[in-house]
Order: structure tokens, then sequence, then C-alpha cells
């Protein structure tokens, strides 16, 4: 009888802790997937929905360590850098803001018209279809390759960020995306401006002349206020920083000079080139048009900044020194830009 009893006790004891910690698990997990945090909470605290205010700031050349060797190898060696003056845009350039180009110039993108054989000889048929580079989470994770997560969508170009049945009604204060190098450039041009070199991007991303050097006193504790991706990638954006996905532009705090998510929301297009090192010597042995060894032959340019995507489990890119590669002709869904301009 006793030795039931213990056995009834001990069944019971354990159904119980497993109902505890089935519920701590539960607040665990709906903690993760708060929609909105405290700090995000009205899209009124974003900088699109303040108003209009100077479209840009004057950054104060000088000198600084761009670049870092803490995380992946193309961010080194770290290289002192001189900048001159600039202007740079507080913000990344808004579906309403490309839109108002579009309507003025009747500019086309490349997503939307496509790739030729001039672009790309032997270019199979299917990407020679107007599309773009879509991000698609999978519903489990496949292993780490990202084609198990990038597709090219046939009729997805930055009115249809996601394909033909999608738009950017009611997204007008988003970021553009679906945007090539040749079409930021297109648009800076419009407005008499160009785009940053990455030497001026990561400079102001760092707050400009009494701004961030590197560090790595936070070490892999460090995690931007700034859109990126919390929760499992690629197969679960919780979204606890306020934002699955793309967020409007200016809804997290600006850095030291006032400018809007250099960090996180979109990889942003610089004018430089893509080599995989700073170390000029070496830069020296390679294509005038960039080189990504893992795409050869392709030119390639700097975007900076992370984006929505990346994540503490797969892309710690939130970081102003990381860089990555991205193809000059091909665009995609979490790649926009910003502009910038040379001081009179
Ligand atoms: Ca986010």
């Amino acid at each position: 009888m006793a030795a039931m009893i213990n056995l009834r006790t001990v069944a019971l004891i354990t159904s119980v802790a497993l109902l505890l910690a089935g519920a701590v698990y539960l607040i665990a997990i709906r903690k993760e997937m708060e929609p909105i945090s405290a700090a995000h909470e009205a899209a009124a605290q974003c900088l699109a929905a303040q108003g209009a205010g100077e479209r840009d700031v004057l950054v104060e050349g000088g000198s600084f360590q761009m670049g870092g060797d803490q995380y992946y190898p193309e961010e080194g060696p770290p290289t002192q850098t001189i900048v001159g003056s600039f202007r740079i845009d507080r913000s990344e350039v808004t579906n309403a803001e490309f839109a108002a180009f579009v309507e003025a110039t009747g500019y086309v993108t490349k997503a939307e018209r496509g790739l030729s054989e001039d672009d790309v000889p032997g270019l199979a048929d299917e990407y020679k279809q107007p599309g773009s580079m879509v991000f698609t989470p999978p519903e489990v994770m496949r292993g780490a390759s990202p084609l198990s997560w990038w597709q090219f969508v046939v009729g997805a170009n930055w009115r249809h960020p996601f394909g033909p049945s999608s738009s950017v009604e009611g997204k007008e204060n988003n970021p553009v995306v679906h945007v090539t190098y040749e079409d930021a450039a297109a648009y800076a041009e419009w407005l008499g401006r160009r785009l940053p070199t990455e030497a001026e991007w990561e400079y102001a991303a760092r707050g400009g002349k009494h701004g961030e050097e590197p560090s790595d006193a936070e070490g892999e504790q460090r995690t931007p206020d700034a859109n990126h991706w919390q929760g499992m990638f690629p197969v679960l954006d919780a979204g606890s920083d306020g934002h699955k996905g793309i967020a409007p532009v200016g809804c997290y705090a600006p850095n030291a000079l006032g400018l809007y998510d250099m960090i996180g929301n979109v990889w942003e297009l610089t004018q430089s080139v893509y080599f995989p090192t700073h170390d000029e010597v070496q830069i020296a042995q390679m294509p005038a048009e960039g080189f990504d060894p893992a795409q050869q032959g392709v030119p390639v340019h700097v975007i900076k900044g992370g984006s929505f995507l990346c994540a503490d489990n797969y892309c710690r890119r939130y970081r102003p020194e990381a860089r990555q590669p991205q193809d000059a002709l091909l665009a995609s869904s979490h790649i926009g830009f910003r502009t910038a301009a040379d001081v009179e």
C-alpha cells in the first residue's frame, strides 16, 4: 500500500512538475512572441511619421579605424582611414520617396526589366524573367544553406516585394527594397546626390569624428537597438524587437549623428566595389570590378549594416564593420540604400 502511495505521489509530483515546466515554457514562448515591445509601440514614434525634417546630416570628416578583426575575415585587417566631410541621409530611402522618383522619371528597375544574355552570358532562362530574390522562411530547418531560404520569385520587385500578388500599399514609409546598385545610383543622381562610399558609411555608422572605435569589449553580447532577428533563424522571426520583417524607417534610436537604422532593417548599397579584405596589397591583385571568391567574375558592391534577417544564431552582421558582397545586377528583399552628397 505504502509503495503504491509512493508511486502515486511520485507520479503526481512528476505530472505537476511537467505541467509547471510546460507553463514556464509557454510563458517563455509567449514572451518571445510578444509582437510589439513597449519601446516601439506606436508607429508615431517612427521618423517618417514625425513629418518632414532635414533630409540629411553633415558628417565632419576625420580619421577612423575601418574594419575589425573580431568577427569575420572579410572585415579585416583594421585599417586607419581618412574620410572628408560629406552629407548623408538620416534614414533609408522609402517606398514613397522611390515612387516619387519613378513618377517623375518613368524609371524602370532592373528587377522589373529582367536580366539579359548581355548581363550574364549563359544565364538560365528561368532567371531571365523579371523578378528578384525573396527571403522565404522554411517551415523547418533544413541545413544551413541560404539556398533553402532564398528564392528567385518571378514578378517580385519594389512595387510587389513578395511577388505579383503583394504590394507596398500601407508600407510607404518602409525602406524601398529590390533595387540594384544601378537603380539606387539612378535615384541618387536624380537628386544630384550619390551613394556613400563604404568608408563614409562605416564612419557615419560609428558616429563620425567622436564616434565609437571598434572594440571587443562588448564581445558576443553585442546586440543592437535595431531591427534584427530574434528567434531561431531562418524558421522563427519572433519580432520581440517590435518588428517581424522590415520596419518603417526610423523606428529605433538614432546614433550619435542622428542617423536611423544604420544597423539592421535593410542592408544598404554603397558605391564601393567589394573585395574580401581591406588589405590594399591584396586588393591590388584583384579585378577592378570587385571580387567575391564565392561568385568569381560577378561585379560586386559592398553592402553595409545588416538587416532584419541578422540573428544571434546565424549572421551577427549588425555592426558598423560588417560587410557583404552583392551582385550588382541582382536585387533582393533585404537590400535598400540611403544617399550621400559632397559638401560644397
Ligand atoms: Ca525584427
